[in-house]
């Protein structure tokens, strides 16, 4: 008899039965994020036909202008998890506080932290966006508050992103490597595609938004200098440009085929008295650890990026993560600049 594909569930059962760590509650969560996805792929795909295109007309809390499809993801999420009985709270980009699972729902011992929709300045010009999450337990009893959700990225127990583009694909790791699903829109499920995504160590691909470059400081002008030169330099090869514009494009492109992905500190975010442009709790975590669990590296010149203890919900973080080769050089050209 042939085998139709793997959906998801049937995936997490077969994972657990493994690996002798089988958490039916956590396969609940995840068939309910994974049905919040399906959701928000179908908006995504219908773009303006759904009238879901534009600006909202007002700010997040980190003062950026939001999308209407912003507020919706935000929305999708909120109202299809808070009814899974999994969860006793959630943490947004788009909320400045974290939402407690109301007293009328049934609370579980995850927390949920995630960005809605990232990349969402792609929305409008039908590019890649995505939906990034991290899961953590709930240690206490009774409601949580924001300072449950400060774990570090060692803590998690599940992250994951669904990336919105010519398919859209859920891709996942619970510690037992990082498995890859593509939307069936046939059968309404995800299909195991990508089994044991492995990032190559090495590769001729960097991601960084070059736009910035005068601001950049010594370790990523040298790296960028040296891909510049091509095989008439000092890495005696030459190499390939990308900028996806949203972390999830940049990240799957890496966990695909490799490359390294770099949105550093440098003299403006200094200048601002930001730690980063990018969040730890729902972009640096979850992305840190798929790229981990791939084989590749998360870092952020000074530091592992899974090992920084939060200080708050929406911490900012340099990030330089993908093949292994390139992370290290980075850190060394860091450690050179430390001295
Ligand atoms: P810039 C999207 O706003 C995001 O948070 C990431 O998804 C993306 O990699 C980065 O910011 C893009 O930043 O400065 O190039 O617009």
């Amino acid at each position: 008899m042939s085998q139709t594909g793997t959906t998801l569930s049937q995936f997490l059962i077969e994972q657990g039965r493994l690996h002798g760590d089988t958490d039916e509650a956590l396969n609940g969560l995840l068939s309910d994020v994974a049905t919040a996805c399906k959701r928000l792929s179908n908006l995504v795909r219908l773009g303006e036909l759904a009238g879901v295109l534009g600006a909202a007309g007002q700010e997040n809390v980190q003062g950026e202008e939001q999308k209407k499809l912003d507020v919706i993801a935000n929305e999708v999420f909120i109202d299809s998890l808070q009814r899974s009985g999994y969860l006793a709270g959630i943490a947004s980009e788009e909320m400045d506080a974290h939402y407690p699972i109301p007293a009328n729902y049934s609370r579980g011992d995850y927390l949920l932290a995630f960005d809605p929709l990232d990349g969402s300045s792609n929305i409008d010009v039908n590019g890649s966006t995505g939906t990034i999450f991290s899961i953590t337990r709930h240690s206490g009893d009774g409601a949580p508050t924001d300072a449950d959700f400060l774990q570090s990225g060692l803590s998690q127990v599940c992250s994951g992103y669904c990336l919105y583009s010519s398919a859209s694909m859920l891709l996942l790791t619970t510690g037992h490597g990082v498995s890859g699903f593509t939307l069936d829109n046939r059968e309404g499920e995800f299909i195991l595609t990508h089994p044991e995504i492995k990032v190559p160590r090495a590769t001729r691909e960097y991601a960084i938004n070059s736009a910035y470059a005068r601001h950049w400081l010594a370790p990523e002008k040298r790296y960028v200098e040296e891909c510049l030169a091509g095989v008439e330099g000092p890495r005696e090869k030459d190499f390939n440009m990308r900028w996806a514009g949203s972390m999830v494009g940049d990240v799957h492109r890496i966990l695909c085929r490799g490359g390294v992905f770099m949105y550093p500190m440098d003299a403006r975010l200094q200048a601002d008295g930001k730690a980063g442009k990018l969040r730890l709790l729902y972009e640096a975590n979850p992305m840190g650890w798929l790229m981990e669990q791939a084989g590749g590296m998360a870092h952020t010149g000074t530091q592992p990026i899974l090992s920084i203890q939060p200080d708050s919900l929406h911490q900012r973080v340099p990030v330089i993560m993908g093949s292994a080769e390139e992370v290290e050089r980075l850190i060394g050209y860091h450690q050179e600049l430390a001295g």
